[in-house]
C-alpha cells in the first residue's frame, strides 16, 4: 500500500503486512503498532506544526482581551485563547507519541524549520476582525478537522474530537459577534464587512495549497490521515460560509463567487497563491512579530519548566525512597 520506497527486514515487512491491512479495514493506528518510517514522520510534521498553529494563533486573538467591548466579551475572548492553548497541548501530546520529545518540536518552531497556519501572519486591526476570525478561521479549522477525527492515526484523530467541539463553540461566539455589529449602526455593519474582506481569501487559504500543488495529499490521503483533498475541503467550506454570510446581511467582495446549478456548488475566483507562498516563506505581515513574541514568550517561560523540572525531580526521589 505505501508508495514510499523502504527496505524492510523481515520484521518490518511483517509490521508493513499488518499495517496495510489496518489502513484498508479503515482501523487505527496506535503508537505501539509498527508503523513506516515516513508515515510517522508525515504525522510528526502535520500534527507539530497544528499544534504551532494554535500556540501562535492565540496572538492576533490576545491582543484584543484587554480591549475587548465588555466584560463579558473580555471573558469569553479569554476563555477561547485558554481553549486555543489546550489544543496546542493535547496536539504536542500526540505528536510526543510518535517519539519526538516537546523540546524538540518547540525547537523546530522557535529556529523557523517548523511551519503554522499561514492565516495567523495577519493582523486582527478592529474588533469586528475579532469576529470574523471565530467565524472563518475557527470555521475553516473545523471543516478541515472533522475529518481529522477519522485520521488513521488514533491519538491524532482522538485529540480532534475535543477539539472540534471547542472549535464549534468558537465559530458560534464569532459569528454572533458579527451578527450585533452588522446588525448595529452603520459605521459597525462596515467595520464587520471590511473585516470580512480582509479574512476571506487568506481563510480559503488555510486549506492549503491547491491539489495540483500539494505534495503531500496524495499520500496522506493514501495513509486516511487525510480523508478529503485540499480543495475538496475548500469547496466545503465556501458552500457554507455563502448562507451564512447571507444571513448576517454581509457578503464577500469575490466577483466570481456564484451558485454553479451543474456542480451543485459555488463557484469562486482565483486566490492570491502567490500572496501565500510569500507568507509561508516569512513574508506576511504580522510574521517577524508573531515569532518574535513566541521566542521571548518562550524565554520568558524559562522558570516555569526549570520549576516544573526541580518539583517532578523532587517528588520522582521521593517516590523511589518510599518504594525502596
Ligand atoms: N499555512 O502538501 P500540502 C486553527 C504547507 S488551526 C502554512 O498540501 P499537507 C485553530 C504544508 O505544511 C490551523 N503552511 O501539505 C485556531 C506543506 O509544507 P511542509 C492549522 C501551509 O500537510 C483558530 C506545504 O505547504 N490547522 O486554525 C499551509 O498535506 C483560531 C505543502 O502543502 C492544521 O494544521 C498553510 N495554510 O496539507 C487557532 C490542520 N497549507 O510541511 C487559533 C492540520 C499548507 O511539507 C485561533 N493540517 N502548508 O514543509 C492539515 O490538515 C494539513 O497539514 C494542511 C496542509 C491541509 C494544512
Amino acid at each position: 500500500m505505501t508508495t514510499v520506497t523502504e527496505t524492510l527486514s523481515p520484521a518490518d515487512e511483517a509490521g508493513q503486512e499488518i499495517f496495510d491491512r489496518l489502513i484498508a479495514e479503515d482501523s487505527r493506528i496506535e503508537p505501539t503498532d509498527w508503523m513506516p518510517a515516513a508515515y510517522r514522520r508525515t504525522l510528526t510534521r502535520q500534527i507539530s506544526q497544528h499544534a504551532h498553529s494554535e500556540i501562535i494563533g492565540m496572538q492576533p486573538e490576545a491582543n484584543w482581551i484587554t480591549r475587548a467591548p465588555s466584560l463579558k466579551r473580555k471573558a469569553i475572548l479569554i476563555a477561547k485563547v485558554q481553549d486555543e492553548a489546550g489544543h496546542g497541548l493535547y496536539l504536542y501530546s500526540a505528536a510526543e507519541t510518535l517519539r519526538t520529545g516537546r523540546d524538540k518540536l518547540v525547537e523546530q518552531l522557535l529556529d523557523g524549520s517548523a511551519k503554522y497556519s499561514s492565516i495567523f501572519n495577519y493582523p486582527a486591526r478592529t474588533w469586528a476582525d475579532i469576529g470574523a476570525i471565530g467565524w472563518l478561521v475557527d470555521g475553516a479549522a473545523i471543516a478541515n478537522q472533522v475529518p481529522l477525527c477519522r485520521a488513521s492515526y488514533a491519538p491524532y484523530g482522538r485529540a480532534m474530537v475535543r477539539v472540534c467541539k471547542e472549535e464549534s463553540f468558537h465559530q458560534r461566539q464569532g459569528w454572533e459577534i458579527l451578527f450585533e455589529l452588522a446588525n448595529g449602526t452603520p459605521a459597525q455593519k462596515q467595520m464587520a464587512q471590511e473585516a470580512i474582506n480582509r479574512f476571506y481569501g487568506p481563510a480559503l487559504q488555510m486549506f492549503g495549497p491547491p491539489d495540483d500543488d500539494s505534495p503531500n495529499s496524495q499520500q496522506s490521503m493514501a495513509w486516511k490521515i487525510k480523508r478529503f483533498s485540499n480543495d475538496e475541503l475548500r469547496q466545503r467550506f465556501v458552500d457554507m460560509i455563502v448562507p451564512q454570510a447571507e444571513a448576517l446581511g454581509l457578503h464577500f467582495e469575490d466577483p466570481d463567487l456564484k451558485w454553479n446549478e451543474e456542480r451543485g456548488h459555488y463557484d469562486f475566483g482565483e486566490l492570491d497563491w502567490t500572496e501565500f507562498k510569500s507568507v509561508v516563506r516569512g513574508e506576511g505581515p504580522c510574521n517577524t512579530q508573531r515569532m518574535q513574541r513566541r521566542r521571548q514568550a518562550f524565554d520568558d517561560g524559562a522558570w516555569v519548566r526549570e520549576a516544573a523540572a526541580a518539583y517532578a525531580e523532587k517528588y520522582h526521589s521521593a517516590d523511589s525512597q518510599l518504594i525502596a
